[in-house]
């Protein structure tokens, strides 16, 4: 299988990505990997960091939340000097921080990407309870695109439903589109419902222990890809692909717990010729 992938040499001007979440100390998920797929897909990454988390491949061992003003500060210096093509929100950790955060995206409109992170892959919570609504009403009706998993869909639509009826209510709760990850039930595929029309995108699925980051790296490859102006479907399927290909090459062996995808392997598989 191959996806063109464009490298920044290929580009008079590199696409500019943002990502608004909290560092994982292990590497493998939240900023770490979302700069990682920006690099690996020729894009420039920038971040707003909202919390540190003390974290391996075992376990969240505490999370350190930077003051909702100072996640402001870093928006504003990256916006007023860099720029930004599109961004990405993840792990916001509080309400205050998702207020600044839908705050500053209203004032500022770029194409967004929300992945609405409420636990850890390891199981602790990166998104307060009290958030939760914050990210429903504030948030969402910013988005180009929400990209939860069937666990993160059900929160935000309310209710445990099919994927058709689930990806209905997250549009009609105001994101422009949905894009449910990782399958469900029966069969592996990610669900894209755009408003109009609803799309099964096929997803590899893999019995790999190094899934950590997956989430991260799916939203990211979608960011960068709607930041150089790709279409939605386009971009969910690179994302699909780099998303399964960074499994299936993912680092299994890196610490005891489950290992972490890994981007620039998925890259170098999916586009051979740039290798
Ligand atoms: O994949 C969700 C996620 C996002 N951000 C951080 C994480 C995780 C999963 O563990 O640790 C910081």
């Amino acid at each position: 299988m191959s996806v063109a992938i464009t490298r920044p040499t290929d580009d008079a001007r590199v696409p500019r990505c943002l990502t608004v979440a909290t560092s994982d100390s292990g590497g493998g998920a939240g900023i770490q990997a979302d700069l990682k797929a920006f690099a690996a897909l020729g894009c420039y990454g920038t971040c707003a960091v909202v919390a540190v988390s003390a974290q391996n491949t075992v376990e969240v061992r505490d999370v350190h939340r930077v003051p909702p003003l100072f996640v402001l500060k870093q928006l504003e210096a990256v916006f007023s000097d860099i720029g930004c093509d599109a961004a990405k929100t993840g792990a916001l950790a509080s309400r205050e921080t998702v207020e600044v955060v839908a705050d500053f995206f209203r004032d500022h409109p770029v194409p967004l990407v929300v992945d609405p992170v409420i636990l850890a892959s390891t199981g602790r919570r990166l998104l307060a309870a009290d958030a939760v609504d914050a990210l429903i009403t504030m948030l969402l009706p910013l988005a180009t695109v929400v990209t939860p998993n069937v666990a993160e869909a059900e929160v935000l639509s309310g209710g445990c439903a099919p994927p058709r009826e689930t990806a209905e209510r997250i549009v009609e709760r105001g994101a422009r589109a949905v894009i449910i990850t990782g399958g469900h039930a029966t069969s592996a595929s990610d669900h894209v419902y755009d408003g109009t029309n609803h799309t099964e995108i096929p997803q590899a699925r893999s019995s790999r222990r190094a899934s950590h980051g997956s989430g991260c790296t799916h939203s990211a490859t979608l960011t960068a890809e709607l930041a150089r102006g790709r279409p939605l479907l386009a971009a969910a399927t690179t994302a699909a692909l780099v998303t399964a290909a960074a499994i299936a090459g993912g680092f299994e062996t890196i610490g005891r717990g489950d290992g972490s995808v890994n981007v620039m392997e998925a890259v170098r598989h999916l586009n051979p010729g740039h290798a």
